[in-house]
This record gives C-alpha cells, structure tokens and sequence, in this order.
C-alpha cells in the first residue's frame, strides 16, 4: 500500500485516524507531491505520513517479477503496491520521484541497487531472501550514514507513563498556547504504538546543523535582523523528509515490513523518542543535546513494523549547568526541563499568529524568526562541528538581513525572497510585524520614515506593530500627531488599543 503524500500540519485527514500534524505548517500553502510519476495539481495535498508497505505477510512475493513489469502502466493516482526482495530494489530508484520530486540527494540509485545485489549478507539471509534483525540494523545504520544523516539509533516503542503525565501536565497549563494541533489526541502523542498499533521499532535519526560560524554577530547590529540558525537556508522539512522515505525503502528492501516516516508530521514526541534511543539526552532546555553534536541536531523518526534490537538510552549530562536558562532573554523556562512556549521567541515569531504580548516585545530584540539563544549557550556545543549538509548552510542573505529591507517587502517580493525557506510558511505579514517590533527595539530613529509607511499598511496586524515601533522611536510630540491622523479612521480593535496605549507600557 503505498499512499505517498506527505500531510503538513493543519491539513485535513483524508481518513480516520490520520490526525498528524507538523509544527513549521501553514495550511493555506500545500505542496504538490507526486504519486505514480504523475504530479498533483493544484490543490491537491499530501496525506497524513508516508506509509509504504512491504510485503512482510508475503515474503513470497520477493520471488515474483517486479511489481512495475506486472503493472499495467499508466494508471496514475495512489496504487497499492507491495515490494518485497529484488521487486523492492527494482522500485527503490523510480519511488524517489513520489514525493518532493527535486529535493531528493541523488546518492541513492547506485547504492540502492547493491542492496539488492546480496553481495556480502548471505549468511543472513533467511529463506525468503529478507535480513535478520541484527543485520537490517546494521544495514539501517549504514544506509542512515549514506543518506546524510548523523545519527541512528532504535528505540523500542514502549509507552511511557512519564511521558503521558508531563504531557498532561503541559497541555493543563495550557502551554501550547494557540498550538491546538499539539493539544490534540495526547494518548497518540505519548505512546507511538497508540499512533499505528502495528509498530515494532522506531529509528531516530538526527541530523548536525552546527552553524559553521558566528552565527550570532548579527545579535550586536540593532539595524539588522536575525534569523534562527535552522532557517538560513532549505526547509529542513523538506530535506530530511525524503531522506527518510529512501531510508525505509531501503530498509522495506531489504529487511521486509512495513514504515512511516515523521519529522514534525504527526503527533510525535520526537524528543523522548530521540533521548530512549540514545541520540542524547533531554537537556534543561528541553531540547535533545547530544555528545557529538551539541544542540544543534534535527530529529526524524522512522517506525517500522520490523523488530529491530534497541539500543541503550542516553543519560543526562547537564549536572549543575544552567547556561542555557540564564540565556533565554523572554524567560520562558518555569523550572528546569520546562519551557512554556507562549514565553518563547521562537513560538512569538514563528507559531503566534496575532500580535504579540507587548510584555514581551522588548525581550525579542531584532530576533525576527526563532530564536537560539539556550541553544547556543549550551557547553556541550563545543564538540559540534559545523552541519555539512549544503541545503542547511547558510544564506548569505540571511546572516545578517537589513531591517529596512525587510520591513519593505510586499507579498510578491516576501515570497520571492523566501521561496524555499521555512521562513515563506508565515507569511509576509506575520513576518513583517517581527522585522517592525525589532525595529522597535533598534533605538535608531532613522527607521521612522519606514514606519510612517507601515501606518498605512493593509494588514491590521503589520499597522500595530508599526505603532508600537513608533511609540518607542518617535518623540512623544511626533506620536501624538501621527495619532491625531490615524486613529479616527482606524477600525481594528487591536491597532486603535496600540495607538491608545502609545509608549504607557513600554
Ligand atoms: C512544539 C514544538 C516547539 C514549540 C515548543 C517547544 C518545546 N520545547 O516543546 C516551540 C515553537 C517553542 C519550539 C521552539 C523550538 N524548536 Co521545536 N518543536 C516542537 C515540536 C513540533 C513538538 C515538541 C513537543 O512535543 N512539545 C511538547 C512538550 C510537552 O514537550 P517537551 O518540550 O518535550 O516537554 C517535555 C519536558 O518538559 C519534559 N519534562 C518535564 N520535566 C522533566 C524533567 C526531566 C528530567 C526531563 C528529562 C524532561 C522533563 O516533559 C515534557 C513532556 O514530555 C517538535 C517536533 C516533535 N514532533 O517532537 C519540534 C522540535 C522540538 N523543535 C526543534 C527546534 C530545533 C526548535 C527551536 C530550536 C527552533 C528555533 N531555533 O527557533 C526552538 C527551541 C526552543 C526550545 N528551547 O525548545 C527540534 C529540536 C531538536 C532537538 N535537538 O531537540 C524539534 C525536535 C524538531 C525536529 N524535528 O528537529 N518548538
Ligand atoms: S529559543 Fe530563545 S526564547 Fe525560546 S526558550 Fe530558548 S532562549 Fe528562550
Ligand atoms: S546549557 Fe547546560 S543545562 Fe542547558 S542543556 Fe546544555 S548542558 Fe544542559
């Protein structure tokens, strides 16, 4: 069976069960995946999770012809497609296609096909041609590596109580704040043998996106904005998404068994998971922080309807540190192993639709999407080596993006701008009202004529943030008359509440 869409975050189910969510979505900008060869139209979305089913129920299958010379062509659409052995192999090259057609590495053909070859396992090979255990997880890590990525390790999918409770205990404290997606089907999220019954193992796999210098300079330069490290370039989504479909085609290959593959795709608690299988440990930031890699690795999961031989979980290491909670400059750590993101810079500037807390604008400094300060703060980072996957590396417009620019840009020159980028996801709008409050921030009242146009923006959501910028550069004086010429035509609550409040709170 092989529904090959991938469904972002807020999108629909297309059926029972499938409620998934991914956390960088925006339901109004699907992709067009491909299926069949044959691309989707406008429109068109991708479903919940990658699910491709090998025929593990029917090994023999790995002896008949390849499914694509048994299939009459031409069909188009979803197919049910069963790949087992040699047929599987055969498949393994045209399936790249599938899905994010052009953003797949083109490593994988060759090394695909000496999968198949059965060059070196035979002594592992059961009857029907398929790994053992030991030997699919070797292969796994070996594919993994291949593949780009820098870390791979099997966790066994076991529930966690512990898990279940902090997340209840998360979600009651309303911690999600407009993140519903995260609120929805905790029991699915906590336990992944309660999201697809039929697991057996689940493969994490991390990938290093260690910045390769300063990537903070841009932090001392009030005229600039800065934008997180994990923005700079490609959608990480989108680029290690189509690394873990080759990886668990390979793996259906050659070991049999079904897989879906998740990298914010569906109600996953990638952390935990990442932590059991040993990647590293849940650091008082509460992200995963590993030996090799510091805090700068990026999750995904494989699961797999394979058993797989788990390996040993990592254990804390942060002792007495508490680098990265002094460093958060919006104080979104309650305790230690906590974050309420509505405090967060990351969830203001990137989740938060609505304007933002006023209490915390001040806090964002010219941070204008994400955030990494506890990140960056963290000892460990000192054994990372810089990411050394090229669509991750940095931009060179993005080091160190000029505030006026940005607060400039229309929605046709935003979107082709950050055509690509993560950063497209928010929208102009969203993104301009983070460029406005960094210039709020900036001290620098060159940036007035700038704002003056803002006023009269199309978007309530840009204007109010273009006040609030205002109130803290312009003389009182100077914000009284813009008021006097403002406000009476001005007709969203939010806006008039801005020009009324002016500089009180600020
Ligand atoms: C929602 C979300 C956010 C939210 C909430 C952050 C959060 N920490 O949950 C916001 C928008 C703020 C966010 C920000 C960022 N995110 Co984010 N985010 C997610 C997402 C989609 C879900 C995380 C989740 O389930 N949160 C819910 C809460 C309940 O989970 P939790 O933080 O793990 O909370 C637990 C702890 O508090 C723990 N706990 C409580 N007490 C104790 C005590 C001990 C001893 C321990 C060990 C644990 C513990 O129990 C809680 C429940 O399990 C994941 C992807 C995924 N599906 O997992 C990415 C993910 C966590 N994000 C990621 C990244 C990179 C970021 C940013 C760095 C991006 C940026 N530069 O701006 C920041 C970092 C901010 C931070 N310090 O966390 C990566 C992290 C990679 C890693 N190495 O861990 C992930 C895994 C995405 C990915 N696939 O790579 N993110
Ligand atoms: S990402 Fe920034 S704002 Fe969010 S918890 Fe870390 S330091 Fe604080
Ligand atoms: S900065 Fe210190 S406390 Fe925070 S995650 Fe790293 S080691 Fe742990």
């Amino acid at each position: 069976m092989v529904p090959a869409e991938i469904r972002r975050r807020g999108d629909r189910p297309s059926r029972p069960r499938a409620h998934l969510q991914a956390r960088h979505a925006d339901r109004a900008r699907r992709r067009c995946a491909r299926i069949g060869g044959a691309a989707r139209r406008a429109g068109q979305h991708a479903p919940p999770y990658a699910l491709y089913r090998i025929s593990d129920r029917h090994p023999e299958l790995a002896r008949r012809r390849p499914h694509h010379l048994r299939r009459p062509r031409g069909r188009g659409g979803a197919v049910v497609c069963r790949l087992s052995g040699r047929g599987a192999v055969g498949r393994e090259r045209p399936r790249q296609d599938l899905v994010c057609a052009g953003e797949v590495p083109p490593l994988v053909p060759s090394a695909a096909r000496r999968d198949g070859a059965r060059h070196a396992a035979g002594a592992e090979l059961p009857g029907s041609g398929l790994l053992k255990p030991a030997a699919a997880a070797a292969h796994l890590r070996r594919r993994a590596a291949e593949l780009g990525f820098d870390s791979c390790r099997i966790a066994a999918p076991q529930s966690s109580p512990e898990q279940a409770e902090r997340l209840a205990t998360f979600l009651a404290a309303g911690r999600h704040g407009t993140m519903d997606w995260l609120a929805e089907e905790p029991e699915r999220r906590a336990d992944p043998r309660a999201l697809w019954p039929e697991v057996r193992a689940v493969v994490m796999l991390g990938v290093n996106y260690g910045p390769a210098a300063d990537a903070w300079a841009a932090l001392a330069r009030p005229e600039c904005g800065v934008v997180s490290v994990y923005a700079r370039n490609r959608d990480y989504h989108d680029v290690i998404k189509g690394r873990l479909k080759m990886l668990g085609q390979s793996l259906a290959a050659r070991a049999g068994g079904s897989f879906k593959v998740f990298v914010d795709t569906a109600p996953v608690m990638e952390k935990p998971l990442a932590a059991r299988a040993g990647l590293g440990w849940q650091g008082k930031h509460t992200n995963l922080v590993s030996r090799d890699f510091g805090s700068w690795l990026f999750l995904g999961a494989l699961f797999t309807t394979l058993e797989l031989p788990p390996d040993a979980p990592e254990s804390d290491h942060c002792g007495r540190c508490r680098a990265c909670l002094d460093a958060c400059p919006t104080d979104a750590f309650p305790a230690p192993y906590q974050i309420d993101p509505r405090r967060c810079v990351s969830y203001l500037t990137i989740e938060h639709k609505g304007p933002i807390d006023r209490a915390l604008r001040r806090g964002i400094g010219n941070r204008i999407y994400g955030c990494d300060d506890c990140l960056a703060a963290c000892p460990w980072n000192k054994f990372a080596e810089a990411g050394r996957e090229t669509k991750l590396a940095a931009r060179d417009d993005l080091a160190a993006p000029a505030l006026a620019d940005l607060a400039e840009l229309d929605d046709a020159a935003f979107r082709a701008r950050f055509s690509g980028s993560p950063i497209k996801r928010i929208g102009r709008d969203r993104f301009v009202r983070n460029v406005l409050i960094a210039i709020g921030n900036s001290g620098d009242a060159g940036f007035l004529p700038i704002l003056a146009r803002r006023l009269g923006d199309g978007s309530a959501l840009v204007r109010g943030a273009a006040v609030w910028a205002l109130a803290r550069l312009a003389t009182p004086d100077a914000f009284d008359a813009a008021r006097a010429r403002h406000l009476a035509a001005e007709n969203d609550a939010n806006v008039r509440d801005e020009w009324r409040l002016g500089a009180d709170d600020i």
